[in-house]
């Protein structure tokens, strides 16, 4: 799905702001058949969770209606006009004055709803949407609503970080000619100094137009043209997009009508390979090796509320503690943030919503499910189904990002279950044929272990989360190391893939020391994360490392999140704990190199 932008033929209109705000328990029957009868307004984009000071609202379970004026350009009487959301979360309902005019579920990929014979150019209309945050069994993420003792009904999950709702990205309303450029597909390859952009273009309407391509260099000269939906433009002395050194291109893509251009769009396009050779991560050819984080989008007020202050603190962040990549746990991100991403050179694993699949985290330490986690009960043919859902558009929102570099399919799914394999082999299938380029991971649970996974030859790269010294062997780390290398080294025997680390950290309460020992504190953060390294540095096979989590997030009530999850290199206002100087001096000047290798990766 393209993203809406301004170009000689599309105009669009923020519909950020302030919005009517209320819950449908307080509402009356069909309220966006008139204006909604509240005083609250909510801030777009935001979560709403946080923003008022009212509980009833912070953990709503059902629907949430943002309601506002909406003026038509005049200038748009031959356009075709749509809405677009970049997320709604995690289920939405439109309605445009009185009528119905469309609905999505998934709450971190965008939609787009033609509302051409709705709206009238000139005129202005109601904007009501309604968002559900709620989850069950048949949602991706999962979750269970329950009715407790009190007769109020509440909202569990099986992930820690808070549940947040809303209009957590902008929205925009947006025209396109109506015959139109719908979507485009690239990928990159080059061979010496010549590099290859595959494209395609899928157009919609009348389809009688002709389409021509042209590629203009970072100066904006046009290095490559070509005419047709599809094809091959060839770049003499290419210059490739890589990690740390971003370079772009932009693919111009016109719709014609005999010599007029009906529709225009430009991507940018970074060339660039992605391969696993091996026990080798591959980009342009070159081992690279991983170091960075996994990230939530969490900040205080707005939740996950896309900020581009914070986007850009949090990628300064990246660079000055040496950090090439992360990872988008466990939700696409907003998609400025792939641009960003694209623009500064920083390597992106991008994950699907799918966390929480694995009723063995119900079971506490023991990993025993209650009952099977691939089931009837749960995760069952409907939960695949929008499983193959969030694969679909997350692969098709993020498939043209040179940062991206792999998909994460699920965090943390009960791999070692009976009816994993089942449940996988047909969403590895179908990512496959939506991006036959990327390697394929899933994040692996700490029950899932190499004598008991059923899964992981289904995928390219093995991405643990592991986390002893923490959860298993508390505060000891000298077990702590032996349980981690046993467990690296049974992989690496088991898979012959490259291995990486997507999750270990510890929780740590900023400000908190000790001369001894002690979980919580800032030198046993430090400690724990030395301790990863010392055995990660022993295995040519390790490529990368990504510490959970790049900065302290909300989580639900729980007894043992003080705060909040505790395990931020950084707090959550983005202030460093003292691990960050640790790790910045192990990781500035590595330029994707494993720390101790030279640039052909000998140690
Ligand atoms: C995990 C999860 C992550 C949690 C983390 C923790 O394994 O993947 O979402 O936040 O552990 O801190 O417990």
């Amino acid at each position: 799905m393209l993203k809406p932008k301004m170009t000689p033929t599309r105009e669009l209109v923020s519909l950020d702001g302030t919005w009517r705000f209320d819950l449908d328990s307080r509402l009356g029957q069909r309220p966006w058949e008139a204006p909604l009868d509240t005083s609250l307004e909510a801030a777009v984009p935001a979560s709403y969770n946080d923003l008022f000071v009212d509980e009833e609202i912070r953990n709503h379970v059902g629907w949430a209606y943002y309601q506002r004026m909406v003026q038509v350009p005049r200038g748009w009487g031959a356009e075709r006009i749509y809405l677009r959301f970049d997320a709604a979360t995690h289920a939405a309902k439109v309605y445009v004055d009185d009528v119905f005019v469309g609905e999505h579920v998934g709450g971190y990929t965008p939609f787009a709803i033609d509302v051409t014979d709705h709206v009238d150019a000139g005129q202005p209309f109601r904007l009501t949407v309604a968002v559900s945050g709620d989850l069950t069994n048949e949602t991706i993420p999962p979750g269970k609503i329950e009715v407790g003792m009190t007769g109020r009904q509440s909202q569990t999950y099986f992930h820690d970080f808070y549940n947040y709702a809303g209009l957590a990205r902008s929205v925009w309303l947006c025209t396109t000619p109506h015959d139109r450029i719908e979507d485009v597909v690239v990928t990159t390859d080059y061979e010496g100094a010549d590099g290859a952009v595959t494209y395609r273009a899928d157009v919609a309407g009348s389809g009688s137009g002709a389409v021509r391509v042209s590629l203009a260099d970072a100066d904006g000269a046009v290095v490559a043209e070509a005419t047709g939906a599809s094809g091959v433009l060839s770049v003499t002395d290419v210059t490739l997009w890589k990690p740390g050194s971003a370079y772009l291109y932009d693919l111009t893509v016109e719709l014609l009508d005999g010599d007029a251009v009906i529709d225009s769009y430009t991507l940018p396009v970074g060339v660039r390979t992605v391969e696993v050779r091996g026990t080798q991560f591959l980009i342009n050819g070159e081992r690279f090796y991983f170091t960075g984080f996994g990230k939530h989008e969490d900040t205080p007020v707005r939740g996950k509320g896309h900020d581009d202050a914070y986007m850009v603190h949090d990628f300064h962040l990246m660079d000055w503690i040496g950090a090439n990549s992360f990872r988008t746990s466990h939700y696409p991100y907003a998609e400025e943030v792939l641009e960003f991403a694209d623009r500064h050179g920083i390597v992106v694993i991008d994950e699907t919503a799918a966390v929480g699949l694995n009723m063995g985290v119900v079971g506490g330490m023991s990993g025993t499910p209650p009952f099977p986690t691939f089931s009837e009960q749960y995760a069952n043919d409907i939960t695949q189904a929008a499983h193959a859902q969030h694969i679909r558009e997350l692969i098709t929102r993020d498939r043209n990002h040179p940062s991206v570099v792999m998909w994460c399919l699920a965090n943390e799914p009960a791999s070692n279950e009976d009816g994993a394999r089942e449940y996988f082999e047909p969403l590895v299938t179908l990512a496959r044929e939506l991006d036959p380029t990327r390697p394929m991971a899933y994040a692996l649970v700490m029950f899932a272990t190499f004598e008991n996974d059923q899964c992981i030859d289904l995928f390219d790269v093995v991405c643990m989360n592991r986390y002893y010294g923490w959860y298993v062997a508390s505060g000891d780390l000298a077990t702590a190391e032996m349980y981690l290398a046993g467990d690296i080294k049974g992989w690496i025997e088991r898979t012959g893939k490259p291995i990486m680390m997507t999750e270990y950290g510890a929780d740590t309460m900023e400000g908190l020391h000790s001369v001894h020992t002690q979980v919580w504190t800032e030198e046993y953060q430090r400690d724990y994360l030395e301790m990863n390294h010392r055995v990660f540095d022993r295995f040519p096979e390790f490529v990368g490392e990504q510490i959970w989590n790049f900065a302290d997030f909300a989580t639900t009530n729980a007894i043992h999140r003080v705060g909040g999850n505790k395990k931020g290199v950084f707090t959550r206002d983005r202030r460093p704990k003292s691990v960050a100087f640790d790790l910045r001096k192990r990781w500035t000047g590595l330029a994707g190199r494993k720390p101790g290798t030279d640039a052909s990766g000998q140690g």
